[in-house]
């Protein structure tokens, strides 16, 4: 049966796309039994890193560099960090708004994204796009997108041009859990399973989307089971354990290269801060969940703790790695705040392919409005 979720079992990896890893199996899989102990403390490094500039992106949007909406990650590096970690040379990441903890494991740096945030011109969508639009389309990111579902049809095409030119290679399009109702998403599934296309849809599920929860919001549970009605294997993950994530989605890549099918997976994670900077996160959950959560079950803290047991890294090892992404993180700063904004000249620029190229136009209207 290819779809239908499996219980719990220690399982044959190369089959196991469809099957939730135990903790044990996913610890144990090839994938992770490989890593070096410098590979190990590097994957640390990557959420600290994410971490340091988003509690330095708080400050900063407080004091009022940054405009308009601003999403951060904390609570979920151990996804982005874990997913990008086992990708090869032909897979490609895109995902929602929620985009500054994808953006550094696949190559972005934080100079350009601290400037983008500050909407100056050295970030890399010129300062026009902002927190939201994180791009590197040379290292195979595509963003950061705004309209909630949008980047679901979009994961579909990246997939089918990856098929069409006969690489092995998958796109990962991650979105949130408050995303699986949107038309777009179910129109998306549709072809990607009719059309086998090899993409990965990664519901980073954090509980909890704007101002409302999962179970105020969407009918049935697990939302990766909706595969079911398109014939498609899924699989939930326990996202804040980094080991897991990267065993889960190895095993679910591996499928998608050989089979060229789509799939679904389910990552349980949860985020510490608003859904964005405006939200006060007051009124549907309370402080006392939060610490627990964080207490408990910190991606970070809890790599850590691996790490440290293992004896693969002291407490100062993990102290050097916090003070290089404090202060890579400030350097960031001090070149966002130095850069200058966009020139006016600028602005209708790089937003319309007709517009930076009439040569090419080959619609009428208006694009822009005086
Ligand atoms: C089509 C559309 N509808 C509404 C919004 C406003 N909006 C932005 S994020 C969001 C909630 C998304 O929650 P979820 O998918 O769980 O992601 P999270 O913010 O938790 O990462 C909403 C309703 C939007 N951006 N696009
Ligand atoms: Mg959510």
């Amino acid at each position: 049966m290819r779809s239908q979720q499996m219980p719990l079992q220690a399982p044959d990896l190369k089959s196991a796309y469809n099957v939730t890893l135990s903790t044990e199996a996913a610890v144990n899989a090839p994938i992770n039994q490989a890593l070096k102990p410098e590979a190990k403390i590097d994957l640390l490094r990557q959420m600290i890193r994410i971490r340091a500039f988003e509690e330095k992106t708080v400050r900063a949007y407080q004091q009022g560099h940054i405009g308009g909406f601003c999403h951060t990650y904390i609570g979920q590096e151990s996804v982005a960090v874990g997913t990008v970690s086992v990708l090869e040379e032909h897979d490609h990441v895109i995902t929602t708004y929620r985009d500054h903890g994808h953006a550094f494991p696949m190559g972005m740096g934080m100079n350009e994204c601290m400037a983008e945030l500050f909407g100056k011109y050295t970030g890399c969508s010129k300062g026009k796009g902002g927190s939201m639009h994180f791009f590197a389309p040379d290292k195979r990111f595509w963003g950061g997108h705004g309209i909630v579902g949008g980047q679901t049809p979009l994961g579909a095409g990246i997939a089918f041009a990856v098929k069409y030119q006969g690489l092995k290679g998958s796109c990962l399009c991650f979105m949130g859990d408050g995303a699986v109702n949107q038309g777009a998403y179910h129109e998306a599934l549709n072809l990607a399973a009719l059309w086998e296309l090899p993409v990965i849809y990664v519901i980073e599920n954090n509980r909890y989307s704007m101002g409302t929860c999962q179970a105020s919001s969407s009918a049935g549970n697990p939302l990766a089971k909706r595969a079911e009605g398109y014939g498609m294997n899924w699989a939930m993950v326990r996202g804040n354990h980094i080991l897991e994530v990267r065993a889960q989605i190895r095993a679910a890549l591996e499928y998608t290269w050989e089979t060229h099918r789509p799939m679904i997976l389910e990552i349980d994670t949860y985020r510490y801060r608003g859904h964005s900077m405006s939200d006060p996160d007051q009124t549907y959950r309370t402080k006392d969940e939060i610490a627990a959560y964080r207490t408990a079950h910190d991606p970070i803290l809890l790599f850590q703790n691996i790490l440290k047991g293992d004896k693969v890294i002291t407490a100062e090892g993990v102290e050097k790695i916090e003070e290089a992404a404090e202060a890579e993180a400030s350097t960031a700063l001090d070149f966002a705040l130095q850069s200058p904004f966009p020139p006016e000249s600028e602005i209708k620029r790089d937003v319309y392919w007709e517009e930076d190229h009439p040569e090419t136009k080959t619609s009428q209207g208006t694009l822009f409005f005086n």
